[in-house]
């Protein structure tokens, strides 16, 4: 019996994956089909895979052309595979003549001719969202290159209000767009925006895109008044609009298993949380309080989401112990008093720390070292060392296209949006924000 064997995600399953299973079966008796599972699909760089896992081995199955399927789930497996179930041909097609020649030691390999003119990816192209750049700061250049990983959006045109800040400090890509000399003008043309703009002009901003109906995306911190995050948030439920606030470490895939792992009780119940992000940023400060502000509103959003994922919103105290330097806070300590558990956060921008993430429990504790915002890597850590387990996983590139393939989720599918960084997290760290810039418990040193 000849076995030959071929892999795929098969998303949004076409002709051109049922033209190729039909070939492939026809090389010999019996046909396997390894399906991509999510996570090795991510970790090859195949960011928005539409369907899920299961209905992608239905639709193979459908066919009826595979005698058997299996999961691919890491790279090596095709060796193993072949080896494990005695395939006489591996098969693909013919877009990636070449790469798998490898296999030739271990069975024929044969490439078959790709159907021409459509692929998933023209499929999931096909009605991409229409965003809107609206302004221009230094974010917005990894913003587009992270973007060109992710498909289903497009960039239509941008705005960004005047202003005379060095152009150093301004995004190279910005001008390559259609530029629209009004913000109403932009809205028109756009299902979507992503707001990069300073964070003072980011409330308006907001306001018009949701009061037009638009989706929106804003680089974090949301916002330091409270008031109108609430506003803003029923706005968009009440229109169903996609609100989104763009912090990385939200949407990559480590830091939210993490999160699940503690929360079902592998270190027995959480006592304490220190969270640090410091960074000295030279010659960049002011720019970066023109962009965002202080310390606190330029990296407090990031302990902020770990401390309200583990210990929930419903804190008994916060105070803050802040050094400023020319008015603007650049180092502060944020302490959290919870019933029966603590939290402490350093945040910095012009002075440097330990960036570690350390999640305290009854039973052993969660080490995530720096940077923790850009989690790849955790240990769970016992008195007895012998029960100590590493974590690995792959953050890629800048990170950014987690959040962006989430966007277009959450638009596309128009469902409840059930994200790490939901609303009652944006409207908490709101609240954190007013509290301290309005000086709620306070103390400066
Ligand atoms: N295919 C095709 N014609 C198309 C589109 C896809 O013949 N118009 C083939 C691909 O060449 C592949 C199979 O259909 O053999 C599945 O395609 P994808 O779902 O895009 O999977 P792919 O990323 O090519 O995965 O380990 C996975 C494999 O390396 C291939």
């Amino acid at each position: 019996m000849k076995k030959v064997i071929t892999y795929g995600t098969y998303d949004l399953f076409h002709q051109g994956h049922y033209n190729l299973l039909k070939r492939a079966k026809a090389l010999g008796d019996y046909l396997i089909v390894g399906v991509t599972s999510d996570y090795f699909d991510k970790s090859r760089g195949k960011f928005n895979v539409h369907d899920d896992l299961m209905t992608r081995i239905e639709n193979v199955k459908k066919t009826g052309f595979a005698d058997q399927i299996v999961v691919e789930e890491y790279f090596g497996q095709k060796i193993d595979d072949i080896k494990k179930y005695g395939v006489d041909i591996f098969t693909v097609g013919s877009d990636w003549k070449g790469y798998f020649d490898y296999l030739n030691e271990y069975c024929k390999v044969v490439y078959l001719e790709r159907t021409k003119g459509i692929s998933s990816t023209q499929i999931r192209n096909e009605h991409s969202v229409r965003l809107g750049i609206v302004g221009n700061e230094m974010i917005l250049d990894r913003f587009i290159n992270e973007m060109k990983y992710v498909s289903g959006i497009e960039v239509v045109g941008a705005y960004a209000s005047k202003d005379d800040v060095d152009s150093r400090y301004k995004s190279v890509q910005f001008q390559q767009f259609p530029q629209y000399n009004t913000y109403e003008s932009l809205l028109d043309k756009v299902d979507a925006v992503y707001i990069n703009a300073p964070l003072t002009q980011r409330n308006e901003l907001i306001a018009a895109a949701l009061e037009k109906g638009k989706h929106v995306l804003t680089e974090f911190p949301f916002g330091f008044n409270y008031q109108k995050a609430v506003e803003f948030i029923k706005t968009a439920s009440e229109k169903g609009l996609v609100l989104m606030e763009g912090l990385k470490t939200a949407y990559c895939p480590a830091f939210g298993k993490m999160i699940s792992l503690v929360k079902s009780g592998r270190i027995g119940k959480i006592l304490s949380i220190e969270a640090n992000f410091t960074q000295i940023l030279g010659e960049n400060l002011q720019n970066q309080v023109r962009i965002a502000g202080g310390s606190v509103a330029s990296l407090g959003a990031y302990p902020l989401l770990a401390i309200f994922k583990l210990l929930g919103y419903d804190y008994k105290k916060v105070e803050f112990i802040t050094h400023q330097e020319n008015g603007i806070d650049t180092m502060t300590r944020m302490n959290f008093i919870y019933d029966g558990a603590i939290a402490t956060s350093l945040v910095a921008i012009n002075a440097k720390a330990e960036g570690s993430l350390t999640i305290s429990g009854t039973k052993g504790y969660v080490y995530v070292p720096a940077p923790w915002w850009k989690t790849e890597y955790y240990e769970l850590r016992y008195e007895d060392i012998n029960k100590n387990s590493k974590f690995f996983y792959k953050f890629e590139g800048e990170g950014l296209r987690y959040e962006i393939v989430e966007f277009v989720r959450c638009i596309k599918e128009t469902a409840e949006i059930n994200l790490l960084l939901n609303h009652d997290n944006i409207l908490a760290e709101t609240k954190i924000l007013s509290l301290f810039y309005e000086k709620n418990n306070v103390i400066k040193f």
